[in-house]
């Protein structure tokens, strides 16, 4: 049972608010602002105002809000005002009252909080203005819901949005119900019911993930078979992932300034001394990433969780306490995956600093950064040694050799010998006798006779 909003405010225009960047208060609209003649709204265009409760251990507000406005212009919003209040957690509103009516007068079509909104603050909300209201995680999914184009991306994200609204089917449904009968407690069997339905719908799409979990494993299982090495891009969104890719392997996979512009697995391979790797890019991190999210992409981040060699891609223009936290999002992403691979850290877009720059944010976050390399995906700077690296660290090859009969079975693997491993001896005589170097793998698998 999908949670039911109030219908958004119905307002025609939008009167542009004002933002002191400093503080992230919103300034009163001042008599001659009101002259401006409010812009039409294009038509499908949809605006929010963004409200975020800073808690008074932040020092970041203004970047939590600019990645808050990132997200919500990913999923299609045009931003006409942020609201933000120092305060502590209001239990019916999360943030003061009085900052959502703020809000609601500029009359956007929706109300985006920052901080989590819990089932009874999202009824409060709802039932007192009428302009629907959404946290950041709902913000999240509604990106994935309308990127999602491979069955499995939809499937999970189905999987998110029915985790994450599980709990609120059911609190809601009885906050409605007291009050729209007060003195009447709890919810009916109805409810109840209504909620297992969303239980069973769980159930068969983690089971269809299942499946294309195992389709991933096999088709990794070829791919080593066939001497190639997994090597997977990881990190914060818009780091520069797909660009990395692009730029290794000459591929042109959509790179943008947006957040989660990749959403679903995308591999190219390329060939590094002799040896043939698969590289693939997914989804990336972002903080606070709620551990259900994790759980319904598992499918799609398989194929970080069983890779070779992780690049763990990161934003080295990003302020050094912005950088951090991403690092520390994507390392706590990555434990959470229960990853095992060796790790490079890519620090990309060096070309956005100087030399200076680029040495003091090192400074900062070489605890976070394991075997790193500075790169710029845009000039090209670094590649020789990010290219080593990953030499450095793939699966090692060893020498082995293997006797193959003169038979078709023989010949067969001779030649699978021939495109996946690097030959450095083939004799002819009662049978087929091969030296060659490649990664354990293809011994195991019987290659190696
Ligand atoms: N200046 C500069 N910009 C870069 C560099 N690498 C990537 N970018 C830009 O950074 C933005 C994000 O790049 P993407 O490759 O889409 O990043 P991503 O990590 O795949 O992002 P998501 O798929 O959205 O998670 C794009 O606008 C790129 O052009 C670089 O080395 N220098
Ligand atoms: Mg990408």
């Amino acid at each position: 049972m999908p949670i039911t909003y109030p219908s958004p405010g119905g307002g025609c225009f939008s009167v542009s608010g004002r933002i002191d960047r400093n503080g992230g208060q919103l300034i009163p609209k001042r008599d001659d602002d009101l002259k401006t003649e409010p812009e039409p709204k294009i038509a499908g265009e949809r605006t929010a105002v963004l409200l975020m409760r800073v808690d008074s251990h932040w020092e970041d507000e203004s970047a939590r809000m600019a990645e808050l406005r990132g997200l919500a212009k990913a999923a299609g919003y045009s931003v006409i005002a942020e609201i933000s209040q120092r305060r502590g957690r209001d239990s019916r509103y999360q943030i003061g009252k009085g900052k959502i009516a703020e809000a609601v007068a500029f009359r956007p079509d929706r109300l985006i909080f920052y901080n989590p909104l819990s089932p009874g603050q999202l009824f409060h909300i709802s039932s007192e203005f009428d302009v629907p209201p959404m946290d950041r995680f709902n913000l999240i999914l509604e990106i994935f819901a309308s990127r999602a184009q491979t069955r499995e991306a939809k499937l999970q994200v189905e999987l998110a949005r029915l985790t994450y609204e599980a709990p609120f089917a059911r609190t809601m449904a009885s906050l409605r119900k007291l009050s729209e009968r007060p003195g009447f407690r709890g919810s009916g069997a109805y409810d109840e019911s209504a909620y297992q339905d969303i239980r069973g719908r769980m159930a068969k799409i983690r089971s269809a993930l299942k499946d294309v979990e195992q389709t991933g494993e096999d088709r990794r299982e070829r791919r080593r078979e066939l001497g190639f090495d997994l090597v997977a891009l990881a990190g914060y969104t818009n780091a520069g992932k797909s660009s990395l890719l692009n730029a290794l392997t000459g591929s042109a996979v959509a790179a943008e300034d947006e957040l989660f512009t990749t959403l679903s697995p995308t591999t190219r391979s390329m060939k590094l001394g002799g040896r043939g790797l698969v590289l693939t890019d997914t989804v990336g991190f972002i903080d606070d990433l709620p551990h259900f999210m994790i759980k319904a992409f598992r499918s799609t981040l398989s194929e970080i969780i069983y890779a070779d060699l992780i690049l763990l891609v990161a934003d080295l223009s990003d302020p050094p306490e912005t950088l951090r936290k991403k690092l520390v999002a994507s390392h706590a992403a990555l434990w959470e995956c229960e990853t095992k691979a060796p790790m490079i850290t890519v620090l990309n877009k060096a070309d956005l600093l100087s030399l200076d720059e680029i040495a003091s944010a090192i400074d900062q976050i070489w605890d976070l950064a394991p075997h790193p390399v500075v790169v710029s995906v845009k000039t090209g700077d670094g590649f020789s040694d990010l290219l080593s690296k990953i030499g450095e660290h793939l699966p090692p090859w060893r020498e082995q050799e293997a006797h193959l009969p003169y038979t078709e079975e023989g010949l067969d693997r001779l030649y699978h010998l021939y495109s996946s491993a690097e030959m450095l001896d083939v004799r002819y005589g009662d049978e087929i006798n091969v030296r060659f170097r490649s990664r354990d793998k293809l011994g195991d698998s019987g290659v190696g006779g």
